[in-house]
């Protein structure tokens, strides 16, 4: 690999969680730490009860942020108020970090318009997740074009998978970015699989990043489960954006260690050997680690953080059953800003549909 393209890598916890450097100033700050902590444990058991929830029919299907909390605890945790997420399925971590309700995602996943509707102003100019693969970089350099033209100092944040990044609406946002030096940040969670696609056949590059340097803007690597690593790399990113200095690709090096979505089986692609041997450098228990190790946790402390978090998370799945069914034809009305006409009558068929299937069931048909 040519010199240029030898991009930075930065990790400073082992899987262990030893330190293997200097820690920014800013690492000395432990209730800082604790709470990225707190979060990550939040956002597991909340992952868990998803998952849970989907398995006896309450909710859809979900999309596991298992193994990718440091990163969406640290991304979600940096970003300011005034700055705009744009994020896909797998952000669950970012999305309750900014301040979206663990209700709002588990309506998201339940079919349910509502759970894209976010109650915290905070959140409220964030994107909704989005599903088809990498268009939402796209829409992410269209906000930070408008932040750029009105002079503001605002960052877009947008986020995607390693198998996004092969995807022309990818490279086409990459590109716009570089030209027109956008104030935006590309997180790329790569987890090493798209579905079934393994990293190392899915792109001939040796990185993702070095995917910016042919759009003319920064790209590094970072240890996707060191939430410290993480957080001081993405910290610079968005200084850099915010203060005009253009975009910046930050490819989050991290292992999907849940099946790609409920509806798949990773075990039918993947050993198990790999994902043991995955879960040696999971993002948890590094951190963990590391504070037990400065003497500022213990098994007391995680207990009882442990108890805490199930509790909000059980109010939340209340508050979700407690929200009740979104009428059916509500699928129609949040696509477009302006109803085509040609709808109308697809909107038609579908209630006297429904109301027939009701009247049927009624009379016991
Ligand atoms: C445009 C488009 N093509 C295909 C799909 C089907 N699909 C859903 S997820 C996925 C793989 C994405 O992998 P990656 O970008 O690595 O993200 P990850 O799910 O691993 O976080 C594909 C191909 C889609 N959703 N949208
Ligand atoms: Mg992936």
């Amino acid at each position: 690999m040519p010199d240029s393209l030898k991009l930075p890598y930065t990790r400073y916890l082992d899987p262990d969680g030893h330190l293997l450097g200097t820690l920014p100033a800013w690492a000395d700050d432990f209730e800082l730490l604790g709470r990225l902590y707190r979060q990550m444990v939040l956002t597991r058991l909340f992952d868990q009860k998803a998952v849970a929830m989907q398995r006896t029919g309450r909710i859809g299907t979900y999309a596991p942020t298992l193994g990718q909390e440091a990163m969406g605890v640290a991304i979600g945790s940096l970003m300011q108020p005034e700055d705009v997420l744009v994020p896909y399925y797998r952000d669950t971590a970012v999305q309750l970090m900014r301040g979206v309700k663990m209700e709002e995602i588990l309506l998201y996943w339940g079919g349910d318009e509502r759970g894209s509707a976010y109650a915290d102003p905070v959140v409220a100019q964030d994107f909704p997740l989005c599903v088809p693969i990498a268009t939402q970089a796209l829409h992410a350099c269209g906000v930070a074009t408008a932040m750029k033209i009105r002079g503001e100092h605002r960052v877009t944040v947008t986020t995607c998978g390693d198998g996004a990044t092969s995807k022309g609406d990818f490279l086409e946002a990459l590109n716009v970015a570089g030209a027109w030096q956008l104030p935006v940040v590309f997180v790329v969670n790569n987890n090493q699989w798209a579905i079934s696609v393994p990293r190392r056949i899915q792109c001939g590059a040796p990185t993702l990043a070095q995917k910016a340097i042919g759009a003319g803007f920064h790209g590094e690597q970072v240890d996707g489960n060191d939430v410290l690593a993480v957080y001081e790399r993405m910290q610079l990113a968005l200084e850099r954006a915010r203060q005009g200095k253009g975009p910046v690709l930050l490819e989050c090096l991290s292992y999907r260690l849940g099946d790609h979505t409920t509806a798949d089986d990773a075990t039918r692609y993947r050993s198990a050997e790999e994902v043991k041997q995955a879960w040696q450098e999971e993002p948890i228990k590094r951190l963990q680690a590391y504070l037990a190790a400065q003497g500022v946790w213990d098994e007391r402390r995680e207990q009882a953080l442990i108890a805490e978090c199930q509790a909000l998370v059980q109010q939340a799945v209340e508050a979700f059953e407690a929200a009740g069914n979104q009428a059916p034809e509500t699928v129609f009305d949040y696509v477009y800003a302006q109803w085509p006409a040609v709808l109308a009558e697809q909107r038609e068929l579908f209630l006297e549909r429904a109301a027939r299937s009701q009247g049927g069931n009624q009379d016991g048909q």
